[in-house]
């Protein structure tokens, strides 16, 4: 049961998020931790004036862009992506020709069948890394998101990781597949050893992505291969960063 925010209150949005995500750890979609890690994403996002700035969108394009070019992608799902976006990632899903794995980090098969079951009724038709009997391990990496899909995320040759943590980042890098993730935080290691970083709220991200990879579906190859070539991720992740630094100057 949502608490109910009036409508008026100055930050009746950011309540309301927290409220989706209280939801979802009540009904086994998000793990205890998740409401932490919200708590550091909304700091961020405080810092970056809770929109999405000019290096966003240019990390988005750039992301959809290597999408669709991708013979093999897959969007990872955690519990908080699930509860805030589970519509949208079937849509991106759709638009992108992409598969859906859930991978968790806090593992357990009770909230990866609670996620299933949520992205199936918001549309989707095939969920990966459910309870999964033919997993296989991602190299040199320790926690329960070792396990992936051999369908899925292992053969994929770009990777959509909202949320994510470092280690796995760096062990698909290693794995030479295309990274792309969304952090509102430019500093953590998740957004310095992905290929690409789109720092800004999922909540925001992905109805954007969706619009964007509408449109960008009808450009030839070489027109969205520029559009990669043309992205610096260490130059975006400086940029972002500065938007912060500015807006902390000016108040
Ligand atoms: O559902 P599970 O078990 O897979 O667990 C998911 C969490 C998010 C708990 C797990 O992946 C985790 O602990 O993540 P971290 O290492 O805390 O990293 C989460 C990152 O996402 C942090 O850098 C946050 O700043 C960022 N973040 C949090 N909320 C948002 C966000 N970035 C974009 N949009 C958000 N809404």
């Amino acid at each position: 049961m949502l608490t109910n925010i009036p409508y008026n209150h100055p930050r009746a949005g950011s309540l309301h998020i927290r409220e989706m995500l209280v939801e979802g750890l009540r009904n086994g979609i998000v793990a205890h931790e998740g409401l932490i890690a919200h708590g550091r994403g909304e700091a961020f996002d405080y810092l970056i004036g809770e929109k999405t700035t000019k290096e966003a969108v240019k990390a988005m394009k750039s992301a959809v862009a290597l999408m669709l070019l991708a013979e093999r992608k897959t969007i990872s799902v955690n519990g908080n992506t699930a509860c805030l976006c589970a519509k949208e990632i079937v849509e991106l899903a759709e638009v992108t020709v992409a598969r859906i794995e859930v991978n968790l980090f806090h593992r357990s098969v009770k909230r990866e069948t609670a996620i299933e079951k949520l992205l199936i009724a918001n549309g989707a038709k095939n969920i990966l890394g459910v309870d999964s009997r033919t997993s296989v391990n991602i190299p040199k990496l320790m926690s329960d998101r070792r396990r992936v899909d051999p369908e899925g995320i292992y053969e994929a040759d770009v990777v959509l990781i909202p949320l994510e943590d470092g280690d796995r980042t760096e062990a698909l890098v290693n794995m030479g597949k295309n990274v792309i993730t969304i952090d509102l935080n430019p500093l953590s290691r998740t957004a310095r050893k992905a290929n690409m970083t789109i720092v800004d709220n999922v909540i925001r991200v992905m109805p954007k992505m969706i619009e964007l990879a509408k449109q960008m579906k009808k450009m030839n190859k070489s027109k969205l291969k520029r559009i990669t070539h043309n992205f610096d991720n260490k130059k975006n992740l400086a940029i972002s960063l500065q938007c912060i630094l500015n807006g902390l100057k000016a108040n």
